[in-house]
């Protein structure tokens, strides 16, 4: 529960986001009742292998996402978050694993999409990464090499994640991991509690019930992002 112990004035923070931050946009969560894999096969819908054997149900299920992120708008938790950042700057870093663009819209800047972005494509012909908003179904063409194999630039399993470097040597410095609405369910993402445990960084997770993480953290608030994350935000720049 509840841990009161305050963080040093100048800490550097990482925040791990997942679906959880961005579920009361409307955007539903993959694990939880009623979630995205509902109806859809992991296996189907996830994975390069899946991809092959029928890439039209992939681009369908995606081209479906793309147009609905689109239509939804961030959250009291997406805002508290960009807050944070405006007051600690480039000690604050934002890893999410979300494909949306929630973060940004609500002015983050220093965010790393571990697990790809929705708007954007990526060309399995030259490789390029471009901006995209529309859907793939119809196969057009990249805007780089005119060949027609573009697919979403979302990371499935079985693929490297993106930024890792990045990413662990932001762990390895945190004085305080945050996790917020991730079950903890996916490598590698679901080990840098760990890892930044070990480091000696207090450990936080914000989340509607605590997640299967591997090694507990120092610090637990449950209840909905939209209310547990403005209020740990406060807490923290009261204390900056
Ligand atoms: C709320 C809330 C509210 C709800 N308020 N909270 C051991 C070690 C290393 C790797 C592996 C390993 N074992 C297996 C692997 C491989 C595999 C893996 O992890 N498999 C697991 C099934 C075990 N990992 C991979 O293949 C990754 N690549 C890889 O490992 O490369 C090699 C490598 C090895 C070692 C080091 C480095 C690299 C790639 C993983 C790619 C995952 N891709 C997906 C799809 C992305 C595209 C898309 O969006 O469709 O990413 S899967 C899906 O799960 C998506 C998510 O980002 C990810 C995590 O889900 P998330 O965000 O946690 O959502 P949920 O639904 O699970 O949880 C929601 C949470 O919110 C819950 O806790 C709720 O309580 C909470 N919540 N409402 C607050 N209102």
């Amino acid at each position: 529960m509840t841990d009161t112990a305050a963080p040093a004035a100048a800490s550097r923070i990482v925040v791990l986001t997942g679906a959880g931050i961005s579920a009361e946009s409307g955007i539903p969560t993959f694990r939880d009742a009623g979630g995205l894999w509902e109806g859809h096969s992991v296996e189907d819908v996830a994975t390069p292998q899946g991809f092959e054997r029928d890439p039209v149900t992939v681009q369908r299920f995606y081209d479906a996402r793309r147009r609905a992120a689109a239509s939804v708008a961030p959250n009291a938790a997406h805002h508290a978050l960009a807050r944070l950042e405006r007051s600690l700057g480039d000690r604050l870093l934002v890893v999410t694993q979300n494909v949306d663009d929630l973060h940004e819209r609500a002015a983050s800047h220093r965010v790393v999409h571990m697990h790809g972005r929705l708007d954007r494509a990526l060309c399995r012909a030259c490789g390029a990464r471009s901006e995209w908003h529309d859907d793939l179904e119809d196969r057009p063409s990249c805007p780089v090499c005119g060949e027609r194999m573009l697919r979403p630039d979302v990371v499935w399993f079985g693929e490297m994640p993106y930024e890792l470097d990045r990413i662990e040597n932001a762990v390895v410095a945190c004085d305080i991991f945050v996790s917020i609405g991730t079950s903890g369910a996916v490598y590698p993402a679901a080990g840098y509690v760990a890892l930044a445990a070990a480091f000696g960084a207090r450990t936080v997770e914000l989340n509607l019930e605590p997640s299967d993480a591997v090694v507990p953290f120092d610090e637990s608030l449950v209840g909905r992002a939209t209310d547990v994350v403005p209020a740990w935000v406060d807490g923290i720049l009261a204390r900056s």
